[in-house]
């Protein structure tokens, strides 16, 4: 990539980024502010490598929608467009214990048997998200708090290698985890405008809600807004199964492990999770992803293996149930991970 021809969108305003080595900034974890980084002309390689896993790139933010934001210089350097991913569902179904569970497994197993290898795009931020969620989350036994409204930058940005295609550059990846309030209106998610860039969707279905014969307003409002939904990737994620652990079929799912990237049985969990959702759902809505996004899997997860004691904690220690699955299908649906192998993962 040369200075003149950035090829990365920012997922934040959809302005082109360009690189300039020059004007770097970076934001220790501890930090709120942003300074500039300087790296000196006789650092070795490894020195500059080093410092680039926590350098940061300043948005143009040329239209000026936004308020200022910076992106990781990894994200930027990329010789593909980045892979962007959206987490859905509504206030309190589980996104953000989902996404910190997903996180802390990831660090304690890692994907190497798949073949893929992960490694975090922007080393303060991915810290940041470390001590602010995973730790407390699964370390300490604590109750996550609601996600803030105005977030102007992804949870999470991990780069991805295919361990199988040494050659390849590997993926960069954006999660994006904004509150369930903000998915709840039109004018809200148009005002996302990294929806408009999505690869692929976790659309979190709450039991809750689904019980309860409660339309799942935020699957729709941002399925009526999304274009090009069949070019896209979708897993709807059964949250907080552990509730269900007695019950068939998700007893048998949560028993039994995880499919991992094998596409038959991918596609044999689907069907009987799309059989159970469809018998409480009644036409609320939390099939609509299936019907409309390109290639679509359907998972049970349970972040946190229990439900919480009080507001803060919970009983048991936190142990996340399968919460792999849903991240393993959705990078095989959205090419990051490639091979004839899983071409079949979708439906
Ligand atoms: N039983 C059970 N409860 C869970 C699980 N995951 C989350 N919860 C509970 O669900 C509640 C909401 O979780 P969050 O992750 O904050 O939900 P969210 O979708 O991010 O909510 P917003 O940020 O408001 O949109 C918390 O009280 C959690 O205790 C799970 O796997 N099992
Ligand atoms: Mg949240
Ligand atoms: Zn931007």
């Amino acid at each position: 990539m040369t200075d003149t021809e950035p090829t990365v969108r920012c997922p934040i305003c959809l302005s082109r980024v360009a690189l300039d080595p020059e004007l770097l900034w970076i934001r220790p974890p501890e930090s709120l502010e942003y300074r500039r980084l300087t790296i000196p002309p006789d650092a070795t390689d490894d020195q500059r490598r080093r410092l680039l896993r926590r350098a940061k790139v300043l948005c143009p933010n040329r239209i000026d929608e936004y308020p200022e934001h910076y992106l990781p210089y990894r994200y930027v350097d990329q010789s593909r467009e980045p892979v962007v991913v959206a987490l859905v569902g509504a206030p309190a179904s589980g996104k953000t214990h989902l996404l910190a569970s997903m996180v802390g497994t990831l660090q304690e197993q890692g994907l190497e048997r798949f073949g893929l290898s992960v490694s975090p795009l922007d080393v303060d931020e991915y810290e940041r998200f470390t001590n602010t969620l995973v730790q407390p989350l699964l370390s300490r036994g604590r109750v996550l708090p609601r996600t803030n409204q105005n977030v102007w930058e992804f949870a999470l940005g991990l780069l991805i290698d295919d361990t199988a295609d040494p050659e390849g550059p590997g993926r960069a990846v954006a999660f994006f985890d904004v509150s369930g309030e903000n998915l709840t209106s039109s004018g809200d998610v148009s005002d996302q405008a990294f929806f408009d860039r999505v690869d692929g969707f976790f659309f979190v279905i709450s039991p809750d809600d689904l019980e309860n014969d409660q339309t799942d307003i935020t699957f729709s409002t941002v399925l009526d807004l999304v274009e090009g939904k069949h070019e896209k990737a979708a897993v709807l994620v059964l949250g907080k199964s552990d509730r269900y652990r007695f019950e068939p079929p998700v007893d048998r799912w949560l028993r039994e492990g995880a499919p991992g990237l094998d596409p038959a049985l991918i596609l044999e969990e689907t069907r009987d999770l799309y059989a159970f959702i469809d018998r409480y759902d009644k036409g609320s809505g939390y099939l609509r992803p299936w019907f409309e996004v390109g290639r679509t899997a359907i998972h049970a997860v349970s972040a946190t293996g229990s439900v919480r004691l009080d507001d803060t904690r919970y009983a048991r220690p936190v142990r996340p149930r399968r919460v792999l699955q849903p991240f393993l299908t959705l990078m095989a649906m959205t090419g990051v991970k490639g091979g004839d192998d899983v071409q079949g993962i979708g439906f």
